[in-house]
């Protein structure tokens, strides 16, 4: 059964707007189904929906099945943490004319890498058109390394709209429509200017030219602590809201005169709707906002850095009571092969020095209720609530963070370098930096399976999965160092 026509055409439009049509439509739909004769025409088009194996993050391709339905195709979503196998077996019980792979890990470009050539092992490149999503692919690595690699057709869409677009043109290709054509695909530019002057292994120093003359503030305490039910209005005012607003939400401005500007959307639809939305969550007491952080004597040996036993240490903590000053974990940071040759180790003492530093560590979540309401949302074809409400829980755990790493500061006793106002906050302007795992300056994600044993987060709730990330989804953690020159870089 063809559903619908073509619902959300050529203009501009604001993504709640259109997904506020998709929930009407949907609702016209069941209303209208039973009385709809089923015809036997194979409809406008079908696609496969899957987050690829080892990765959980789920709104992308679910914003993508809620366009791609409301326009009349037929959408089969099985879910996050899809291998390979499982994506065929559904495409071919299914009889699908695409395939769509998302994704937002790094590791999950490998393994769309990996998709397509077990797609060309199996001779079926041909036979499924793919388009790949997610925020950690770039349209040249698609359009350009992939497609070299594939036998078939692969496409990479920014966003939902653009694999709207590519559905609508791979359909009507495949069906014959000789008056289609694909956009070119992009290609690499690579200017002299733009490549990088690498260093020679055997070249690269030992340790950066970071200051090592800085103090070391003094902790309140050593080991780990928890603190659950911290009050909104904590963490409210850290929230980002351009990037609530922009970034989660989708009020973007919109080009020539009769675009709304970003600061008029920002008054008729985002502080409105950030007001109900906090409101709500707190009446409906949607919030577990809870923290376990603590602070760790540390050493630096060339890249690695040492956590050292400490004295006060309990078995609450996470630690052995091993013999203070001795050996407890060693995360081993990389070094930036070009420009300063940075790595995080630098920025703590070294052992040779003979002081010893102090190292943060920090975890916070917003609870599981929240996730739960926006997925209840979601099921309720409830599609821009669930948009708002996601996009600002997962905002909300940055505030968090951004918050808890405020209270360092001040524990440790320089606040008072603090910018005074939140935007100066966003652009770093205080002593140190917060470092998360699985960012450009400590990319493996597999320390997070320390940082838990140092913090033991299940004592708020919250635990590492095998895929290393940590449920409920809005958590998030890090290391913070308090050295002066320490500002983000990437290795
Ligand atoms: Co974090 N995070 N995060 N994070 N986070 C990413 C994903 C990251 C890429 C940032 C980066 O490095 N620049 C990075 C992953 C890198 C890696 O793999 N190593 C990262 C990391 C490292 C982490 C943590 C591990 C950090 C830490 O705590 N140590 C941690 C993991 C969370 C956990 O364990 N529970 C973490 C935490 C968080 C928050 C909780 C604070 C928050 C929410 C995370 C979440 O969504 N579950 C968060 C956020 C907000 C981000 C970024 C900034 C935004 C993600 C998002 O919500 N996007 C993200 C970087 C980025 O995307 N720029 C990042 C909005 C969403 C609607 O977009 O899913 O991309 P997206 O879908 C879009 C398009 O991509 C496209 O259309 C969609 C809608 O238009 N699209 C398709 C997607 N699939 C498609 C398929 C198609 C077509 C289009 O056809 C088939």
């Amino acid at each position: 059964m063809q559903v619908v026509g073509e619902l959300f055409g050529k203009g501009e439009m604001q993504l709640p707007f259109v997904l506020q049509s998709a929930e009407v439509m949907k609702t016209a739909v069941a209303h209208l189904e039973p009385h709809i004769e089923k015809s036997d025409d194979s409809g406008k088009g079908r696609i496969l929906l899957a987050t690829v194996r080892g990765d959980v993050h789920d709104i992308g391709k679910n914003l993508v099945d809620i366009i791609l339905s409301n326009n009349g195709f037929e959408t089969v979503n099985i879910g996050i943490k899809q291998p390979i196998n499982e994506i065929l077996r559904a495409a071919e019980e299914n009889n699908v004319d695409v395939i769509g792979m998302s994704g937002l890990l790094v590791k999950s470009t490998q393994i769309m890498k990996e998709n397509l050539e077990e797609m060309n092992q199996r001779g079926v490149a041909d036979r499924w058109p793919v388009i790949l999503g997610g925020a950690a692919l770039t349209r040249t690595f698609v359009e350009q390394d992939l497609a070299e690699i594939f036998d078939g057709e692969v496409r990479y869409a920014r966003d939902a709209f653009e694999g709207l677009k590519l559905m609508d043109a791979l359909v009507k290709i495949k069906r014959g429509d000789k008056s289609v054509e694909l956009p070119e695909l992009k290609k690499r530019v690579v200017s002299p200017h733009s490549l990088l002057v690498r260093t020679e292994p055997d070249q690269i120093p030992q340790r950066s030219d970071v200051a090592s003359d800085n103090s070391i503030p003094t902790p309140p305490f050593y080991g780990t602590r928890i603190v659950k039910g911290i009050a909104l209005r904590d963490y409210a005012s850290f929230l980002d809201e351009r990037a609530t607003f922009m970034g989660q939400w989708g009020l973007k401005p919109g080009r020539g005169s009769d675009g709304a500007t970003y600061e008029e959307l920002v008054e008729t639809e985002g502080r409105p709707r950030l007001r109900y939305w906090l409101d709500r969550l707190q009446t409906e007491n949607l919030l577990e906002a809870s923290v376990v952080y603590g602070y760790f004597p540390a050493v630096s040996e060339g890249s690695d850095t040492v956590i050292l036993h400490h004295s006060s240490e309990q078995s609450t903590d996470g630690g052995s009571g091993g013999v203070a000053g001795t050996e407890r974990m060693r995360f081993r940071f990389p070094r930036q092969a070009r420009d300063r040759h940075l790595c995080l180790s630098d920025f703590i003492k070294n052992r040779e020095t003979s002081e010893v530093d102090v190292l943060p560590f920090q975890l916070v979540t917003m609870g599981s209720k929240i996730a739960e309401e926006a997925n209840r949302l979601y099921r309720n074809n409830q599609y821009r609530d669930y948009l708002e409400l996601h996009g600002l829980s997962v905002q909300l755990t940055e505030a968090l963070a951004e918050f808890w790493h405020s209270r360092v500061r001040d524990e440790l006793g320089f606040s008072s370098e603090d910018p005074n106002d939140v935007d100066g906050l966003f652009k770093l302007e205080y002593r140190g930096a917060r470092y998360s795992f699985g960012y450009p300056a400590c990319p493996d994600l597999e320390d997070r399976i320390k940082l838990v044993e140092l913090l033991q987060p299940q004592r708020i709730g919250v635990e590492l999965s095998e895929e290393l990330q940590l449920h409920p989804e809005q958590s998030t953690d890090a290391m913070i160092l308090h050295h002066p020159e320490a500002k983000y870089f990437s290795v």
